[in-house]
């Protein structure tokens, strides 16, 4: 059969950002524009073959596919980008000459988050730092804010980064364990290496297995410097506010997600975008003065393993982004965006952090690796929305075709084209290289002596934490060490362990088997900043899943005034019932108790208990692994598991106007926290009302979460 002659395709668009796409034309081409006439079948002699080497349509399909992968990133290969926009307050005009922080500007910007062990294929929600890279396109050249989601690294000097990034990799014999720290080469490195117990510490808490990266803080982590209109220049440490607060999974989650669900976290970003949510952060500053020792109250300011702690320096906030589009080929935006820490505009200077400075070595040297040779800023997703007039010329992949003749400078041939700032007609603000004083020194190999204290701010973070939180960080020390084979590595940690908290240390041994040691270094007391926890405050709930529970007899009007609801508070509500297909107000089912898993829902409201189905057997089915208590004979065995993994969870059930015996017979604990009981108008507040501090912490914790702190009131 003969394929219609299709119409000829449309011209291939020029690489601009401004109109990166290309739209699939309608007409099938080679790579080189000759229109095809058949896809499907190889060029041979008679249908039975042999193929024949001279089709050259065969050879160059398969040619470009078998080249299809690039490297992948050596660390953050795994990652989930977004485009938006960010709306500067003008607040940090103050301190900073960058045009983009202008009252009012708007630039546009794309943000790639990632984990940072993983491979490209690893799941999301693994306990990891997560990458907080944001690409400014500014009217004065691209600014890369290239952070994480904490404030803290695991190391000084970007001698050792190779040495971390190998402890933390799978171990070289096997390749394994993937995307994970409980083995025994990190542990064996972070117990050695000492300075990467304070961010050992943030990894074991909540914040090294987030919600979603939408309830992510992001961190600059290292201090930068701004410098003002008048040449006054400040010291900065950048900051990102989510709007939904910090938010974190517990750890059956985590692991429930990595097998159920992988992409969680990707499936999340986009998901929120789609569904109008879009994700909000504020950008902040603090704000130190350029003082000659470059430290704040006995914090060395170019010490990338401290913080500052936000009671003793506020966040002054300078505007918002907000993510709204996402990307359209994950290949060409979020594999192929080409971040740097040395891409600066006009008022942002890097200081002496020696982590930084590595780093603005280590960027461009693995782009050109990664992406194939030194044109990657040509690519649509990194290329500078200001006019580019540079002098670098040819390489792989150039598609700019250069005019003029004299890419040098001083050239008389091009008019003496292109002008540094001040020459000929260029009268633009050049980006500023401060004029800091060098301290007299001696070349060495050495850290000055503040970078010396390794455990005065884990100690201090671990004691700024609540209750709840503090049982999860001696969990994940417990089940991290667990995992390791040798005992030696166990028992250096806990000697680590026993320098930041007797406590934390105690409960990590007992999990272990192991004697207690005694601290064997003196460590200064911090005051605790309870701002590091995430317990304290409310937050919006806009973009949070509100799973509906309805049987396909629950009456329309339930299931509209629900839905209706939710959507007015800003949740995204997924209806769930026994089987798909549609609902009695004709809405379809989202998910089915054979593919709902209890890590997908914030919170549950159950509209209509669901009866056993065909095929929901207590005994075969592994979903069905929950035994049903007495009194929830008559349910379907896969929502009590649903309902018990969403309690055990700590996350909010309302029963709509369900019998008061509806929590007991499922084999919960009748109306304790979290559990409600509601008509069907008040349901959606209540679960508002619950959700807002995230989980209901005080089902498992008798003390409860502290009273709200001035530091979040
Ligand atoms: Fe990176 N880092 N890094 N890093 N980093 C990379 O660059 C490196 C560090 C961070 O979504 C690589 O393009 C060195 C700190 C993020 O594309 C590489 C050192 C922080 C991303 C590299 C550090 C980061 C990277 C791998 C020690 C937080 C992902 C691929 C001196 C402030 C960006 C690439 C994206 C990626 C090197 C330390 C954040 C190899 C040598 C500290 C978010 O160049």
């Amino acid at each position: 059969m003969t394929t219609p002659v299709p119409e000829p395709t449309q011209a291939r668009k020029p690489n601009t950002n401004a109109d990166p796409g290309h739209p699939q034309g309608t007409a099938l081409t080679t790579s080189q524009g000759a229109v095809l006439r058949d896809t499907d079948h190889s060029l041979k002699a008679g249908p039975r073959g042999p193929v024949l080497l001279q089709d050259h349509h065969l050879r160059e399909k398969i040619t470009h596919f078998d080249h299809e992968r690039i490297p992948e990133r050596v660390v953050h290969a795994r990652g989930a980008g977004a485009h938006g926009t960010f709306t500067s307050y003008g607040t940090g005009s103050r301190i900073c000459s960058a045009a983009f922080l202008a009252e009012g500007v708007k630039t546009p910007l794309f943000v790639r988050f990632s984990t940072v062990a993983g491979s490209r294929g690893s799941a999301d929600a693994v306990r990891d730092t997560r990458g907080f890279a944001t690409k400014f396109y500014t009217e004065e050249g691209v600014f890369d804010l290239v952070g994480n989601n904490m404030p803290v690294f695991f190391i000084q000097d970007a001698i050792k980064f190779p040495d971390v990034v190998h402890s933390v990799k799978p171990h070289p014999d096997l390749e394994i364990p993937q995307a994970q720290s409980a083995h025994d080469t990190f542990w064996d490195f972070v117990s050695l290496h000492t300075q990467a117990q304070a961010h050992a510490m943030w990894v074991m808490s909540d914040r090294g297995i987030p919600r979603s990266f939408r309830m992510m803080e992001g961190f600059g982590v290292h201090t930068f410097r701004m410098i003002a209109a008048d040449g006054q220049s400040s010291l900065v440490k950048f900051h990102w506010k989510p709007k939904l607060g910090v938010h974190s999974l517990v750890w059956e989650e985590a692991m429930l997600a990595n097998g159920a669900d992988p992409d969680f976290h990707r499936r999340d970003l986009s998901d929120a975008i789609k569904a109008g949510a879009f994700p909000e952060w504020e950008l902040g500053l603090q704000v130190f003065e350029d003082n000659e020792g470059q430290s704040f109250d006995g914090i060395d300011l170019l010490d990338p393993t401290k913080f500052v702690p936000e009671e003793l320096v506020p966040i002054q906030m300078v505007g918002k982004m907000v993510l709204d589009r996402n990307p359209s080929n994950y290949f060409a935006e979020t594999e192929q965006v080409a971040f740097h820490p040395g891409h600066l505009v006009p008022g942002i200077d890097v200081t002496n952090d020696p982590l930084l400075q590595g780093r603005l070595f280590s960027y461009i040297d693995t782009q050109i690796t990664r992406l194939g040779g030194p044109n990657f800023s040509q690519l649509p997703i990194n290329l500078p929305h200001a006019p580019v007039n540079d002098m670098l010329r040819d390489g792989m992949h150039q598609t700019y075709i250069h005019e003029g003749i004299a890419p040098y400078h001083p050239n008389s041939l091009d008019g003496g084209c292109p002008y540094q700032a001040g020459e000929g007609d260029n009268s633009k603000m050049p980006f500023i290289d401060f004029p800091e004083l060098v301290a007299e020194s001696v070349k060495g190999r050495s850290n000055p002596v503040s970078f010396d204290d390794h455990f005065s701010q884990a100690r201090m973070f671990y004691r700024s934490l609540q209750a709840h939180e503090r049982r999860h960080v001696q969990q994940a020390y417990s089940f991290e060490l667990g995992k390791c084979a040798s005992e030696v590595i166990r028992a250096r940690q806990l000697q680590a362990l026993a320098n930041i908290d007797v406590q934390l240390c105690a409960a990590v041994a007992r999990e272990l088997g192991l004697p207690v040691p005694g601290a064997d270094t003196e460590v200064v007391d911090r005051e605790p900043c309870p701002s590091v926890s995430q317990a304290l405050g409310s937050w919006p709930v806009d973009g949070r899943i509100l799973g509906i529970v309805a049987s396909h007899h629950t009456e329309a009007s339930v299931i509209e005034t629900l839905v209706a609801a939710a959507n007015h508070a800003g949740f995204q509500p997924l209806l769930l019932s026994s089987v798909g297909g549609s609902l009695a107000d004709g809405s379809p089912v989202d998910r089915t108790l054979l593919t709902a898993r209890s890590i997908e829902f914030d919170a549950l409201l159950i509209a209509d208990f669901l009866v056993p189905v065909a095929g929901a057997k207590v005994d075969s089915d592994t979903k069905a692994g929950a035994v049903r208590p007495p009194g929830a004979i008559g349910f379907d065995p896969r929502l009590v598991l649903l309902l018990q993994e969403t309690y055990r969870q700590s996350k909010a059930i309302v029963a709509v106007d369900q019998p008061e015996s509806f929590f007991q017979d499922l084999g919960l604990e009748g109306t304790g926290p979290g559990l409600v009981h509601a008509s069907v108008p008040d349901a959606v507040p209540g679960a508002v009302a619950l959700l807002a501090t995230h989980r209901v912490w005080e089902r498992f914790d008798e003390s409860g979460p502290v009273p709200k702190d001035s530091a979040r009131a």
